[in-house]
């Protein structure tokens, strides 16, 4: 019996923990409050953490190579080796790349699950540009904004004894963070730090707030400009800031001044005096930050208009490299992960055939060189990963249509893409429609069963884990396994490895361990693996105000890494694509009298992280069924009451949920995402993943998306609610499973 230090992986957090190891099983799990994050109650606190040891060895979990031998989906499946399955799979993708071209293959990434240059590397070797991912909708925004704006991504500070202001946009960290922002939120407003939220619902984190904007969802970007026109008129900007570092300011002057607070309050749904009460209470208060979240990159095309009049809001009120608002990153001082993925390795043709390459602006490899040339000139180099990634709608599309060519093979890796993308009716076809689907995965999940081949990977406990952010930023944290992995899983770094190896890939595959790659990537720091897990963190003391800084004596400050080197609020990229240079708000999606109601499709809830533990029966007991959000006003006009079983519906389709009456702005529905019915068996399971999920109500049609990045809308959309019947309350209600098969057949969903 030994304790070892090891990480827990349920979230992206990567929190220290002490394993107790007894024969190469995992007994007991501890704080480990000499890592991050440095506090042992934080651990305690959260709900999933235990659950680990559940989940080590859960029967849904996949513990051998199982490839199909039933019909797809049917669940029937041969045990077989290692071996065997990376020969087949090999020799398939070799005879659809033969008979196609390799961009026949797409894969399918997720959240920040696992370590993904691997595939970024044998998919560039292979020559498949077409990686589709969930970028578009979670981070890219972000990081594309910020580095045109101020030339590299920019973390959000909030410190309780620096911070003066902070507006938390479009985020919920009390549901969606266990770990230390909440806490610090929590810190920073028990000492009586000014916190505004800006959230259709009153969240438990809105409830910390001195002010709660419950606007109408998806017209942010239109706050954000009124916000920009109070503080201009009222001359509550930096003005020397401005004068020194910032490029464009008549323009947005320009372009705010019609957005007076009476224009947007009537596009909002607030009142002037709180749109200017914000406007005063921001500006006035120095540092002060803004800590944007999903809200906001999920609001199809006023996601991009939304993200840039908040990088001006930033700008102009001298907010930017400023401790307690925000940091502007730094390139990593190890390996970065742009090194690791090959991408200069994909030849030009075949980067010209990513699907959506030729309509997006920027979500492309000619966009990330656009922008990479600028960057560069500061040093930085962005990750490709999600930069680059193809539009899921188009590759969906591919496999059904075999237009603008097929793709007929999807890789898909710590993803559930049926549960996780916009328009699961589409992919549930295009998904069968393939000739081969892997899926690399921990459990059983409604996209794996559809599969030929699942392998069984390891997860949290069983391998190494180094998280880097992508390499946006100078720091990387993480430790060690506890131990060896269950059964015959492995790491997702084997399967890349093995199936490069058969592919002719053998002189870009040195290391043979991911430990190896993991001493590699650290070189630079002159310390190992083992010496890095000691600490588990590389995190140098962050400097600020670079831009001022001079390389030499004599020589200018080096400035922002921009086309005119400074902040551009009016972006030369964005106006050189033809596209808007200083923000422009869209209107908001239409309703009418049949889809009265606007839809939130994705609110987060503890204790799961998307379509994640809905199996682990500790925590389903916590929080058995999924919840739809409604107003007391708005369910007494519907003549609905709590616990009501209820049919959301959207032109799209419609899905099952349980009515909670919650305070928030009236005729919004909020709904949880990410819901399945692992306890269903055959058929069933499959049905199981269209009855409550929020992404039957959701699409991504190319054409609707915003043009520059590409995003699609899971918030703001028109929809009605109503009663569901007796049957389908009976099958929210009673889990017996067998009842719940036979209700789930007759459903229509
Ligand atoms: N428990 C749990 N934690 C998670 C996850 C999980 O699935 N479960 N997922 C992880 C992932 S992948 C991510 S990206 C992060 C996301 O973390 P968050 O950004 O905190 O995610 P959400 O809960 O979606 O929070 C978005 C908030 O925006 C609000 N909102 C919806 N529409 C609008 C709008 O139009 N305007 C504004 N201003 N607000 C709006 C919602 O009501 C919600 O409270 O969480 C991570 N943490
Ligand atoms: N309607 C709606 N849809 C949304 C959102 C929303 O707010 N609303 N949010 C979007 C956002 S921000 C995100 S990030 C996505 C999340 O999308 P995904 O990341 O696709 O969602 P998950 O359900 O977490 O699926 C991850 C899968 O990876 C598996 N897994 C975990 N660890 C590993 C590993 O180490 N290796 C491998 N190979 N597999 C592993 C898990 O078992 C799980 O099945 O969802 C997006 N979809
Ligand atoms: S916050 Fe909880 S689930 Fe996330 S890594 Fe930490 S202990 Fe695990
Ligand atoms: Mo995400």
């Amino acid at each position: 019996m030994e304790w070892v230090k090891t990480n827990c992986r349920l979230c992206g957090y990567l929190c220290g923990l002490f394993a107790q190891v007894e024969d190469g099983r995992v007994v007991a799990l501890e704080p480990d409050p000499s890592r991050y994050p440095y506090d042992a109650a934080i651990v305690r606190g959260c709900r999933r953490c235990q659950s680990n040891l559940e989940l080590l060895d859960h029967a849904d979990r996949v513990n051998y190579p199982l490839k199909r031998v039933g019909a797809r989906g049917s669940d029937e499946w041969q045990r077989i080796s290692w071996g065997q399955a990376l020969d087949e799979i090999a020799a398939r993708l070799q005879l659809l790349a033969d008979n196609n071209g390799p961009e026949t293959l797409a894969t399918s990434i997720g959240g920040p699950h696992s370590v993904y240059w691997p595939m970024h590397r044998f998919l560039n070797l292979f020559g498949s540009p077409n990686n589709l991912g969930i970028g578009q909708i979670c981070w890219n925004p972000a990081i594309w904004v910020n580095a045109l704006t101020f030339g590299w991504p920019l973390e959000n500070e909030l410190d309780p004894e620096t911070t003066r202001c902070a507006i938390i946009w479009g985020m919920n960290p009390a549901e969606s963070d266990n770990s230390l922002l909440w806490r610090t939120v929590l810190a920073y407003t028990r000492q009586g730090g000014h916190l505004i939220v800006v959230d259709p619902r009153q969240t438990r984190t809105a409830r910390r707030a001195d002010t709660w904007l419950p606007l109408e969802p998806g017209s942010d970007a239109a706050l954000a400009l009124g916000l920009l026109h109070v503080i201009i008129r009222e001359k509550l900007y930096d003005e020397p800031f401005v004068t020194r570092w910032c490029a464009g300011f008549a323009e947005l002057a320009a372009q705010v001044a019609p957005y007076t607070p009476q224009l947007v309050a009537n596009l909002t749904g607030l009142t002037p005096a709180v749109i200017e009460e914000t406007a005063r209470a921001y500006a006035g208060a120095s540092p002060a930050t803004i800590i944007t979240g999903r809200g906001i990159d999920q609001i199809g095309a006023n996601s991009l208009p939304t993200q840039r009049a908040i990088a001006c809001l930033r700008a102009v009120t001298g907010n930017v490299d400023v401790p307690g608002a925000a940091h502007l990153a730094e390139m990593p001082d190890f390996v970065p992960e742009i090194d690791l993925e090959l991408s200069h390795l994909l030849p030009e043709r075949q980067r010209a055939k990513q699907l959506g390459a030729s309509f997006l602006r920027l979500q492309s490899y000619a966009g990330y060189e656009r922008v990479f040339e600028q960057t560069v000139k500061g040093n930085g180099r962005l990750p490709h990963r999600y930069l680059t990634s193809a539009h899921p709608n188009l590759i969906w599309r591919a496999m059904l249509t075999g237009k603008p060519y097929p793709i007929r093979a999807m890789i898909v890796m710590g993803s559930n893409p049926l549960s996780a993308h916009a328009d699961t009716k589409l992919i549930y076809q295009a998904l069968k429609s393939l000739d081969l689907l892997v899926a690399l995965e921990l459990t059983r999940t409604p996209t794996s069963m559809l599969a030929d081949y699942v392998l069984p990977i390891a997860g949290g406990l069983e391998r190494p884990v180094l998280q880097t952010n992508a390499g946006t930023a100078n720091i990387a944290y993480g430790g060690n396994s506890a131990v060896a992995p269950y059964y015959e899983r492995r790491t997702d770094f084997d399967f890349w490895r093995e199936l490069g190896l058969r592919m002719g890939q053998e002189s870009y595959w040195p290391w043979q361990t991911f430990e190896e790659s993991l001493d590699a990537t650290l070189a630079p720091l002159g310390m190992s693996w083992a010496e890095f897990c000691e600490t588990g963190l590389y995190a140098p003391t962050p400097t600020y105000r670079k831009f001022e800084h001079c390389p030499a004596a004599g020589h200018s400050p080096i400035g922002f890494a921009t086309p005119s080197g400074k902040i551009e609020l009016f972006s030369t990229v964005l106006d050189q694509l033809d596209a808007e240079p200083v923000p422009q708000p869209k209107p908001l999606c239409a309703t009418d009298d049949h889809y009265k109601l606007r839809l939130i499709s994705g609110a987060r809830v503890q204790p799961f992280y998307a379509s994640a533990f809905r199996q682990v029966e500790q925590l389903r007991q916590m929080h058995p069924l999924p919840l739809a959000e409604i107003g007391k006003e708005t369910a007494q006009a519907q003549g609905l009451v709590d616990g009501n079983a209820i049919w959301v519906e959207t032109e799209q389709g419609r899905a099952l949920f349980k009515l909670k009456v919650a305070v928030m702005r009236e005729n919004v529905v909020s709904v949880e995402y990410g819901w399945w019915y692992p306890e269903l068996s055959g058929s069933d399971f499959e049905s199981g993943v269209l009855i409550s999920n929020a992404n039957v109500l959701t699409h991504a049609d190319f054409e609707e998306c915003e043009p520059v990045l590409g995003q699609w809308q899971f918030n703001g959309l028109a929809c009605r609610i109503y009663l569901a019947g007796p049957d389908e309350l009976l099958f929210l209600n009673d889990r017996n499973v067998s009842r719940m098969e036979e209700r789930a057949i007759a459903m229509e969903c």
